[in-house]
């Protein structure tokens, strides 16, 4: 494929794809076209598209558990990484060969043991995962010395043995915050959500399930969105893959990105405070979404840089709430957001998308099943997020990606530039 690009490079590499304008080199460069993300596309009426399948389609081909109804995460990694829907055995595989590689260095234990317990489990996750560098096998061959068709070797070494330690990691976390230090040691026959659900201490079917669809539609929104261009931009300049994991994953911690999974139920339960506890009424909600707006604070769980509609996601969750918690306060809370919200948010002009994207639904479906820690969410889409942007770093390396290093300007020159334009 790397050829193959070379050669497509070198015939069409004159054209040009688009125009833009200062707006947006001001609004975040969004809309422009600047790198090129194989794993998924983003399409801002449809949604996420996974190697061209919709999220419907994957959640009835993806091959699932024995008896399970939601898609193994593995089968979208593979997908991801391989371009084709991958068998039962090839998700066995996958399976079997993280819990081969899942073991984690003392050290990074005796890390995050040193850390204050209320260390945000968002940087706590971080700085586990660069605790986990000394395992990197690119960083050691690049040392020694490494020719450049060898990089693509290495890195699937380190973001196959990165994905395989994340659930442990972020288990380690978890537990050592809200469970008084007691961990829970991996079930290798599990698969991988599962053995993450179960060394986070639910063991019950029900959780497991949830888990094998959470970690399936996070994984993954195209290349553009923080986490996923962090850690591309880290990786262009050779870092290997922890380093760069890790600055996705400084930026999904941001409340605008990732984190927002946990400001939703921060939210969710100070509007019931206000009420008292009660279940409110749309007016309320419309009440209160009105106070938060008039507060200078975003509606955390709607909106979306680039969709425009309901995000798919949501729809899953929220189709998975309606089958297996039909009767659930908080999910239908959710649910009355969704009839409340996008009407109002609509109305106000500058709001491009007055939809919900994922996280507006997914904090709900986990207090359902007694993981009441929100600040602990974002761990769980970063654990999910590992499977798409590491799939593309391994594409980075393979097709010999170059450093990314896009040109800056000074107002001054946007001025210039808009004189001469009204000359
Ligand atoms: N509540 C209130 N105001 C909102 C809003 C919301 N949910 N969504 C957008 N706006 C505001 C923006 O803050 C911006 O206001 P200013 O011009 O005063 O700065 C204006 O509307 C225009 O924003 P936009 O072009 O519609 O949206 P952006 O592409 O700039 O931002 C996003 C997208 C997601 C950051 C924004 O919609 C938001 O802040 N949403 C709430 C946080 C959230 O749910 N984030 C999670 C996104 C999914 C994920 O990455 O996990």
């Amino acid at each position: 494929m790397a050829a193959e690009m070379k050669e497509f490079i070198k015939e069409n590499g004159s054209l040009v794809i688009g125009q833009y304008t200062i707006e947006q080199v001001y609004a975040g460069m969004k809309g422009m076209v600047g790198m090129v993300t194989e794993t998924s596309k983003l399409d801002p009426e449809e949604g996420i598209r996974f190697r061209g399948y919709s999220i419907p389609e994957l959640r009835v081909k993806l091959p699932k558990a024995p008896g399970g109804s939601e898609p193994l995460p593995e089968g979208i990694f593979y997908l991801m990484l391989i371009g084709e829907l991958p068998t039962e055995e090839d998700v066995v595989m996958v399976s079997n060969a993280w819990a081969r590689r899942s073991n984690v260095p003392k050290h990074v234990f005796d890390m995050l043991d040193e850390l204050p317990k209320n260390t945000h489990p968002m940087t706590q996750f971080s700085a586990a995962i660069l605790a986990l560098q000394t395992e990197s096998v690119f960083a050691a061959a690049y040392r020694k010395g490494m020719n450049k068709k060898d990089y693509w070797d290495s890195m699937y070494e380190d973001v196959m043995n990165l994905i395989a330690r994340l659930p442990r990691v972020a288990a380690y976390i978890y537990r050592r915050a809200y469970k008084n230090s007691v961990h829970i040691e991996p079930d290798p026959k599990l698969d991988w959500g599962a053995n993450f659900a179960h060394m986070l201490g639910y063991d019950d079917y029900d959780m497991k399930r949830l888990m094998r669809l959470y970690l399936t539609i996070h994984a993954d929104h195209e290349g553009g969105n923080v986490s996923a261009h962090a850690t591309h931009l880290v990786g262009s300049a050779l870092s290997d893959a922890y380093l760069s994991f890790a600055s996705g994953m400084n930026g999904l911690a941001g409340p605008l990105h990732g984190l927002a999974n946990q400001e939703v139920v921060r939210w969710i339960m100070d509007l019931r405070d206000h009420y008292k506890g009660a279940m409110p009424t749309k007016a309320q909600i419309k009440e209160y979404v009105i106070q938060t707006m008039n507060e200078g604070k975003v509606v955390p769980g709607y909106g979306h840089a680039v969709l425009r509609k309901t995000d798919p996601r949501f729809t899953a969750q929220m189709e998975f709430a309606l089958k297996y918690m039909p009767d659930d306060e908080n999910c239908k809370i959710v649910h009355m957001l969704y009839e409340v919200v996008p009407e109002y948010l609509s109305t106000i002009q500058k709001i491009k998308n007055p939809w919900p994207n994922v996280d507006a639904h997914s904090g709900a479906l986990l207090i359902h099943y007694g993981m009441v820690e929100y600040d602990f969410y974002t761990v769980l889409f970063g654990v999910s997020r590992a499977l798409g942007v590491l799939a593309s770093l391994l594409w980075d390396r393979a097709l010999g990606n170059p450093l990314e290093r896009p040109g800056s300007v000074t107002s001054e020159w946007m001025k210039g530039q808009a004189e001469k334009a009204h000359a």
